[in-house]
């Protein structure tokens, strides 16, 4: 087993902690043990709770699939956004390059059995799920074959056979959503939880107090995860929270404040949370993480923000970067091993691109389903309302 210790500065500014670099890297004792305990850059910090350690378990090979399925998640963003310009994406389309840790961290430590909510940031928390390039893609490009019919686009990715309960596109409304999923959970005593996701701007939002108030009550086994990136659009958070403690602001209800581009630290949050909620009601995890991209296609991101603010984040705390390190400074796995991995993603990317063109549109008739609920034999008339066009299924 290996003790690693990545050191934190204190002299940064708050955006800008430090990334692991090899030599800030110790390693107290080795065996061919296949178990690591890596220690988080910074701790934890509690609100009405103590704190998870921040030694945390991992193996070579979740490393290597935590870079792997990081890569691919970004390259798959990067490819929406060239899809996009080139008018074959259209409407909205929210990108989540920068935050990967969180979907990847939360996934290491939870099934496919316990629930995910979240906004309209929502690709990669697909892909995290268990969905194809194929039907993202697909999605995107409004296809047939996407992931919701073709019919949802970016904002309203679903894979409810993995509890993923999309995709929404109204800010904060999926918290209560997630809060409801929880109280089924707690009603058929599953054992399982909900993670439902909002942004620091939603955070503002009143209906998430009433959420919050009725969960606990109830003691619902629901985690509410602060994806905090700091901005909401073009709004830093200091401008909209009176008090961007994301963590403390359930009052009453106890918070995690999480490194949010470390995806072993992420784990650990979600690993400690979900014991918790199954015991003793919600819990709030915010995760301090950071959004590459424009709010959305219309935002270059540049504007309310410096360049020098968004390289230093990608130098210093990026998270795929973070995981490359360790992999490097432990000898796990080589530079060209994981450039091959890079180059490979890019491949698997363009293939799916590929792939998902080739799916027709949805058949004009699927524009009359899932709407209503079938068998009432709603009438649909033209704009004359003289003319019966259809009979809806
Ligand atoms: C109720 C509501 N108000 C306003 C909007 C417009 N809007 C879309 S995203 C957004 C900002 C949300 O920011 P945040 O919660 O931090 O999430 P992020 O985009 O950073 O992931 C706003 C105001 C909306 N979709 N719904
Ligand atoms: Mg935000």
């Amino acid at each position: 087993m290996f003790l690693i210790k990545q050191i934190a500065s204190s002299s940064r500014s708050s955006l800008l902690k430090p990334l692991a670099t090899s030599n800030l890297l110790r390693r107290s004792f080795s065996s061919e043990s296949e178990t690591l305990s890596i220690e988080t850059s910074i701790p934890f910090i509690g609100h009405r709770i103590d704190p998870p350690s921040r030694t945390v378990e991992t193996t070579p090979n979740e490393l290597m699939d935590f870079f792997k399925t990081m890569v691919l998640m970004r390259r798959m963003e990067i490819a929406a956004d060239s899809l996009y310009k080139a008018k074959l994406i259209r409407g909205f389309c929210h990108l989540y390059d920068g935050q990967e840790a969180v979907a990847i961290g939360m996934e290491a430590a939870i099934t496919k059995k316990d629930a995910i909510i979240t906004a309209y940031r929502d690709h990669c928390i697909f892909l995290g799920r268990g969905g194809t390039l194929v039907q993202a893609f697909a999605e995107l490009m409004g296809r047939k074959d996407g992931c919701s019919k073709g019919k949802g686009g970016s904002m309203h990715f679903y894979k409810k056979d993995s509890g993923f309960f999309g995709g929404h596109g109204i800010v904060g409304a999926q918290v209560p959503l997630g809060c409801g999923i929880a109280f089924s959970q707690k009603y058929s005593k599953d054992g399982c939880v909900t993670f439902t996701m909002y942004g620091d701007g939603a955070a503002n939002q009143g209906q998430l107090f009433e959420a919050l108030n009725m969960s606990a009550l109830l003691d619902l086994p629901v985690i509410l995860v602060c994806e905090n990136n700091h901005y909401g659009m073009g709004t830093a958070e200091w401008r909209a929270a009176k008090s961007p403690a994301y963590y403390k602001r359930g009052d009453y209800v106890p918070g995690l404040k999480v490194d949010g581009m470390d995806a072993l630290a992420v784990k650990q949050a979600c690993k400690f949370a979900k014991e918790y909620v199954l015991k003793n009601g919600p819990i709030i995890l915010e995760m301090d993480t950071y959004r590459y991209h424009g709010h959305s296609m219309s935002d270059p991101g540049s504007t309310y923000r410096t360049r020098d603010e968004i390289s230093g984040v990608r130098q210093e705390r990026d998270p795929i970067e973070r995981i490359r390190k360790l992999l490097l400074a432990h000898e796990l796995s080589t530079e060209k091993d994981l450039k091959d991995i890079e180059k490979s993603a890019r491949k698997e990317v363009d293939e799916a691109i590929a792939k998902a063109k080739e799916s027709p549109m949805p058949d004009p008739s699927e524009l009359f389903t899932n709407v209503y609920v079938k068998g009432y034999g709603v009438e649909s008339f033209g704009a004359d309302r003289k003319e019966l066009r259809a009979v809806l299924p």
